[in-house]
């Protein structure tokens, strides 16, 4: 009994002890206050986000300085709720003072399409007379509706009914059997829902009129492939071991890994939030982003004809990419030791609910790391890399989006995301002429051609808050061949181009300059190079964004009118395409051209910035993509450039390293260095290592 009293007593006082770090996402119990609160002053609201509204930069720095004499960031929860008649409120909830402190009526905006509200779609399209009518042409019977499946879609915009109304898209498919995938049975007609209503309030019809495909299903799950002959059977197991465990660590959300120090933050909206992101140099340790985030995207799709004008998803300001992510405990495809974070949101009745194991942390082998051979004597040096990956996958639909955020060794950060799922598909007839605009996948099923955008948000930190950025070139000098400067005129040369204004703060991709964009701390030089510290980032895969200057989608999607954009920093700049997305006109433009437009002239030198850089593909789909996609990868990294005097991981344990006057007293096979980590690499099998040196 005595035991059982001191045990609840201590839980009391380490529950008082939680201590979040500023930027922790908010908690259950978080989440949980902040209805509490708002709903003691207002009625019939539904919630459509609780999130962590972080603490502003100049606060945060000041607590981080002194944490002594400057008051810790309070804990202040944003929230955005809807009440009757499609209102939209915003505010903010002070948690530690227990009140609203800002409450707004936002008038003309929608915010984001939750899971909630887009499954209440196919049960009301299953049952609407207008619904059931236009499948009766089709030649799907009243009793076979529930055959039909709809992946409601925001609506983009739509000219003929503007903001006002809270409206979706249902794009319409079929599945004769539960377990065939509907991609292959698209509906040539589009019904447009009132979510405020609840009912259909218009359908989209095409001129020329599409039938049911009559081919026959195709599937990947694991009945289809036994009936096409079963699994291949000649794969042997791959087993990955850590039989010490990781070299991470992970203390609430603080994760430390080689000389790495980072905090994973995690939101409705952009998933995965890395911030403060230091690298221990020998004894120093040094800031190179304050946070990083993929902050939007746009997927437009390219066939010309209404209403396919209107697929152009921004996923994450429409849908939001921690919403949509998935729960990795039934596997990520991460091997090894896992560690696990989960993600809390808010219904939107109100209640805190949690995806667990939303977030991945795992170590892999990567590789090389480096590598010489002295080819006079064949004495080598053999160092293996491993590196670290925070990852999430989430489902947009018919999509997932795998995004890995990969810490090397060397001082590398990496973003590679990978595209697989299923084709959007729509529906074409027997021998139809699809045009340029798509590709017949499958017999009977049109994949239009469409674009992945993604916006990545950096704000650096490279030794301190004081950067500018600079577009890189390699180019030819500019003297002509036989000139005094270029006699052989093979001279060419990084020009580099500094990014001076808002307004002009902005480029395009080059491959032919292998263009790059350096992030410089212009207030400290490398001692060696005399060249200031910087992260240089490197990505080669830049598609222009197709949709025509002036077009709805370029309107829409401001930040992806050019590959680089640089702004002075701005807590309230989170969202490129603005805060509330979905049903925006783009006239005017919401998120970076407004806010570019507001300060044409603000300076971008030596100060604090944000980089955003629009990547992606363009995807023209081929019958390989289906019925499901091998996952595509693309990457982008950011890579350390006169930051470190040298080579910043000699000190990695070799595979394997021998020196010329070892191999002088034959000691090859013997001699050097085989360290334990790579016996284990080379699965114990290593032969003649020795730790003599
Ligand atoms: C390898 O992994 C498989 C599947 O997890 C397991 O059954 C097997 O015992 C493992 N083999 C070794 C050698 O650890
Ligand atoms: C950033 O990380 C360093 C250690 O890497 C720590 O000393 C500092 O307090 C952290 N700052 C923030 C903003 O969390
Ligand atoms: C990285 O951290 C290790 C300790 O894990 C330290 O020995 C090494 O000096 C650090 N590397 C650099 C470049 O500072
Ligand atoms: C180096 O290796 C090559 C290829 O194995 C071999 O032909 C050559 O004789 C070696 N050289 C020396 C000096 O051992
Ligand atoms: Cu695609």
């Amino acid at each position: 009994m005595v035991l059982a009293r001191l045990q609840q007593v201590a839980a009391h006082l380490t529950g008082q002890l939680v201590q979040h770090h500023p930027f922790d996402p908010l908690t259950t119990e978080e989440i949980a206050a902040a209805v509490a609160i708002v709903r003691k002053e207002h009625e019939g609201l539904f919630f459509n986000a609780i999130t962590l509204w972080e603490p502003r930069k100049e606060e945060m720095l000041k607590w981080l300085s002194s944490p002594k004499t400057s008051p810790k960031p309070r804990r202040v929860a944003d929230v955005v709720a809807i009440g009757r008649g499609s209102r939209v409120y915003d505010g903010l909830v002070d948690l530690d003072d227990g009140r609203i402190v800002q409450w707004e009526l936002t008038e003309g905006v929608q915010p984001l399409i939750t899971m909630e509200d887009l499954q209440v779609v196919e049960s009301v399209v299953r049952k609407d007379p207008k619904v059931i009518e236009q499948c009766g042409i089709l030649g799907i019977s009243e009793q076979d509706m529930h055959k039909v499946y709809c992946d409601p879609w925001t609506i983009g915009y739509d000219e003929r009914f503007g903001s006002g109304v809270r409206l979706q898209q249902a794009l319409m498919y079929y599945r004769p059997h539960p377990d065939d995938s509907q991609y292959t049975y698209p509906l040539d007609f589009c019904p447009i829902y009132n979510s405020d209503t609840q009912e259909i309030v218009h359908i989209d019809i095409p001129e020329v009129r599409r039938q049911l495909n009559q081919a026959p299903p195709i599937n990947y799950h694991a009945a289809a492939i036994e009936k096409e002959g079963g699994y291949r059977t000649d794969l042997k197991p791959i087993n990955v071991t850590q039989p010490s465990g990781v070299s991470f660590t992970l203390s609430n959300r603080i994760l430390h890994w080689q000389n790495w120090t980072l905090h994973i933050g995690f939101n409705y909206r952009e998933g995965l939030v890395l911030s403060n992101i230091t690298f221990t140099d020998k004894e120093t340790v040094r800031p190179l982003f304050y946070r990083l985030s993929l902050a939007e995207m746009v997927v437009p799709y390219g066939n010309p004809t209404h209403p396919h004008q209107r697929k152009h998803a921004f996923d994450l300001g429409e849908y939001g990419g921690g919403y949509m992510t998935n729960s990795l405990t039934h596997g990520c495809d991460c091997k090894g030791e896992i560690s696990y974070l989960d993600a809390a949101f808010v219904s939107r009745s109100g209640e805190p609910q949690t995806i667990k194991n939303a977030i991945c942390i795992h170590e892999e082998d990567a590789g090389i790391l480096f590598k010489h051979t002295d080819f006079r004597d064949n004495s080598s040096t053999t160092t293996r890399a491993r590196k670290l990956l925070v990852s999430q996958i989430f489902t947009a639909a018919n999509y997932e989006y795998c995004v890995y955020w990969i810490f090397h060794q060397d001082g590398t950060i990496q973003l590679e995301i990978k595209l697989t799922g299923i084709l959007n598909t729509y529906a074409m007839n027997p021998g139809e002429d699809v045009g340029p605009w798509g590709t017949e996948v499958y017999p009977g099923v049109n994949a239009h051609n469409h674009q992945h955008l993604f916006c990545l948000r950096l704000d650096p930190n490279i030794d301190g808050q004081a950067n500018t950025v600079f577009q890189v070139d390699a180019v030819a000098a500019e003297e002509e061949v036989g000139s005094e400067g270029n006699k052989y005129g093979n001279a060419f040369y990084a020009k580099k181009t500094k990014m001076e204004t808002m307004s002009t703060g902005m480029s395009d991709y080059e491959g032919a300059t292998s263009r790059t964009w350096d992030m410089c701390n212009p207030n400290k030089l490398n001692p060696y190079s005399k060249k200031p510290v910087s992260y240089k980032l490197v990505s080669r895969e830049v598609p222009r964004l197709l949709p025509k200057e002036g077009s709805l989608v370029w309107k829409r999607a401001g930040f992806a009118r050019h590959a680089v954009h640089v702004t002075r920093y701005d807590d309230a700049q989170l969202h490129p395409a603005g805060r509330h997305v979905p049903q925006t006109s783009g006239d005017p433009s919401q998120g970076l051209p407004a806010w570019i437009a507001a300060n044409p002239e603000g300076s971008l030198d030596n100060t604090d910035v944000v980089l955003w850089h629009t990547f992606g593909l363009t995807h023209f789909p081929s019958p390989e993509d289906y019925p499901v996609m091998p996952a595509e990868p693309m990457t982008v990294l950011l890579r350390p450039r006169n930051f470190f005097t040298q080579n910043p991981c000699l000190d990695v344990p070799p595979s394997h390293s021998t020196t010329p006057s070892q191999m002088a007293v034959g000691r090859g096979g013997t001699g050097g260095i085989v360290s334990d980590l790579s016996r284990l690499a080379f699965g114990g099998k290593e032969k003649g290592g020795s730790d003599e040196v």
